[in-house]
């Protein structure tokens, strides 16, 4: 048997408009570069439209202001905007890394060592890596502020609106969206970027670095690479139509 196939048509509820901003990795100069940005474009809302702004993970690593970064979204100074924030795997490894040391080795290589540089945290010199490896752990367990931890692990996989998913990486093509898994939703590349299939809604996601907003039949990727290009992206919906704003001159 067959499964019937929706057909996939991007579509907001009226009166609604959703920004989703891509990798800010720790560049809080590009973040709220986009912020004023997005608070110029929200100027052309009819009276009673309503905005929102999805943030698809990865605030933290490569950039040098992870931690500044993390204090601006947790304190949301813009009430004007209904805000919803994505785990990126980014966060999900540094939460792994604070219960196993094996996440950090690879934490560490992939832009780690600014996070632990924002929070403070100093590597102790002359001792096997194992060790400074730990003692690290206990560092960051330590200075990690309270807001922090609880802020990272109430990030969502995903959220719906209308006809979109917002994920991060993406979705593995053909598991229902209930069914996905945690690590697809922060990781998938290849199998996700390459596939034609309609997933049901549009999928808007961050993750996987491409010079130019990418806008597909079937997804929209707006990593556009801020913490080394110093180009932050986001997508505007509104209704059935897609634009992109980014932090270029
Ligand atoms: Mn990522």
């Amino acid at each position: 048997m067959v499964a019937p196939v929706k057909v996939t048509r991007g579509w907001l509820p009226a009166g609604l408009r959703v920004y989703a901003v891509g990798d800010i990795h720790g560049r809080l100069d590009l973040l709220l570069a986009m912020l004023e940005r997005i608070q110029a474009d929200a100027e052309s809302l009819p009276p009673g439209g309503r905005a929102r702004i999805v943030f698809l993970g990865d605030y933290l690593d490569r950039g040098k202001n992870s931690k500044a970064v993390l204090d601006y979204l947790i304190s949301w100074p813009l009430p004007r905007f209904e805000a919803d924030f994505l785990r990126g795997n980014h966060e999900a490894t540094l939460l792994q890394f604070l219960d196993n040391l094996n996440a950090g080795p690879g934490w560490l290589t992939y832009g780690g060592v600014n996070t632990l540089l924002s929070y403070g945290v100093r590597a102790p010199v002359d001792v096997p890596p194992r060790q400074r490896l730990a003692a690290v752990q206990q560092q960051l367990r330590a200075v990690l502020p309270p807001a922090h931890l609880a802020f990272l692990r109430r990030l969502a996989s995903y959220v719906e609106i209308g006809g979109y998913v917002f994920v991060h990486a993406g979705l593995r093509p053909g598991v229902p969206l209930e069914q996905q898994k945690p690590e697809d939703m922060v990781w998938i590349r290849e199998d996700f970027l390459h596939s034609t299939a309609d997933h049901g809604r549009v999928v808007v996601h961050g993750h996987t670095i491409s010079m130019e907003a990418e806008s597909l039949p079937n997804r929209i990727g707006i990593d556009t690479g801020a913490y080394s290009t110093g180009r932050l992206s986001a997508v505007v919906l509104e209704g059935g139509e897609r634009r992109f704003i980014d932090t270029a001159l």
